[in-house]
């Protein structure tokens, strides 16, 4: 049985949730808060980053893109990448665009928890992910899916980000910037895999920045 080790905000760990969900592939789920200092994710990934999943034979892959395309390549049915090259191009643009987005606004997180938040670093990040949104809603306007008319990994990528954010940046007013995003993403969230996978906080005890 596979493992996976994940958090229960996090972004990164929901896309390959609900991966493995889509897929029937079993797994056991192991929750950790990767910022704690006594987390066990140092040794499963020497970046000490979730998720990390843990194959039957021990082996563990991380970093969730990549953690996704062997996913891919070892359970490809039913697939959730495209088959046709420019379809794969752009499902891979809707990721690199929406974790691009989820690596700003966990720095932007980490900042807020500072006694002395940086003005200048906060301004970068938030720009960075008010950017990603603004392309986001460019493009997924009136869609039901990102790419092929059917789900591919960039819902998984869009879907998490956005839930992270309602989670974890409750005030940040991305709903009321992009209502196309939000009917775009809510109709996904109703799937089941989605469904049992919405984001929850989590009390990251230790000093971390
Ligand atoms: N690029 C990584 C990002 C993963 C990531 O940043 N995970 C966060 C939780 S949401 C984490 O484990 N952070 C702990 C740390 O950076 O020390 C991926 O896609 O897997």
């Amino acid at each position: 049985m596979y493992r996976l080790i994940s958090a229960t905000p996090s972004p990164y760990a929901r896309k390959v949730r609900i991966a493995l969900l889509e897929k029937g592939v079993p797994f056991e789920l192991v929750t950790e808060v990767p910022w704690n200092a006594d987390t066990a994710t140092p040794r499963y990934n020497p970046l000490e980053k979730v998720p990390v999943l843990i194959a039957p034979n021990g082996e563990s892959v991380f970093e969730s893109r990549y953690v996704l395309e062997w996913i891919e390549v070892k359970h490809p049915d039913p697939p959730l990448a495209p088959t046709k090259p420019d379809d794969l191009l752009a499902m891979k643009r809707y990721e690199v665009i929406a974790d691009g987005a989820c690596d700003a606004l966990v720095l932007l997180f980490i900042e807020r928890s500072r006694t002395h938040p940086s003005a200048e670093w906060t301004a970068r990040q938030k720009r960075k992910a008010d950017g990603a949104l603004r392309e986001l809603s460019r493009t997924i306007a009136g869609r039901s899916f990102c790419v092929a008319d059917r789900l591919t990994y960039a819902d998984l990528a869009v879907v998490s980000l956005l839930g992270w954010m309602r989670v974890r940046m409750p005030d940040y007013g991305w709903e009321s910037l992009y209502p196309d995003l939000v009917a775009y993403t809510d109709r996904l969230e109703a799937r089941p895999s989605f469904q049992s996978t919405v984001p929850t906080a989590q009390v990251i005890r230790d000093k971390v920045a």
